[in-house]
């Protein structure tokens, strides 16, 4: 039984989330993810969308996940890693080298991110188009007070 463990936000679960999940999972036998606390988040300076527990049951849909735990800090990799049995560690190359320390325990990869497509991204899309809707609402408004200031 080959284990993979990676860890993540996965907020805005998107394709890019999915491409990564089915190429951990082709690496082994069992998938396991640590998902980043709201808490978590917080310290890594990343505004969430979707709370934990709904990242959690969304990742655990995903047919190449078998388990996830909670991450609290950055510090829990190496007890986690020993706690799960992990053959592998492995996680997006946007983290190139920065777990390498934990090659005593583990394989460590760095596997390439999926392009165009981030949750920053995403963020960025939605917010333009609540911005076009606001403006889209305004000018609806302003020419329906206008109507009304001729009646
Ligand atoms: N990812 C990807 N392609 C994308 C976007 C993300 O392959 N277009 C990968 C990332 O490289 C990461 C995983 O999907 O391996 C989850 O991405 P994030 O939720 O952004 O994870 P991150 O905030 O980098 O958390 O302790 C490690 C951190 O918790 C990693």
């Amino acid at each position: 039984m080959k284990t993979i463990v990676t860890y993540g936000t996965f907020d805005l679960y998107h394709v890019g989330h999915v491409r990564l999940l089915k190429r951990l999972k082709a690496l082994g036998d069992r998938l396991v993810v640590g998902l980043s606390t709201d808490e978590f988040n917080q310290v890594k300076k990343k505004k969430v969308i979707i709370p934990f527990a709904e990242r959690k049951e969304i990742l655990l849909s995903c047919q190449y996940v078998d388990d996830v735990f909670p991450e609290n800090c950055w510090e829990q990799k190496r007890e986690d890693l020993l706690r799960e049995k992990a053959d592998i560690f492995a996680i997006g190359d946007d983290w190139a080298g920065k777990f390498d320390d934990l090659g005593d325990i583990a394989e460590v990869l760095y596997l390439p991110r999926t392009k165009d497509i981030s949750t920053t991204e995403l963020k960025t899309v939605l917010s333009e188009l609540s911005r076009e809707k606001v403006q889209e609402i305004r000018n609806v408004s302003s020419h329906l007070l206008e109507l009304a200031s001729k009646l």
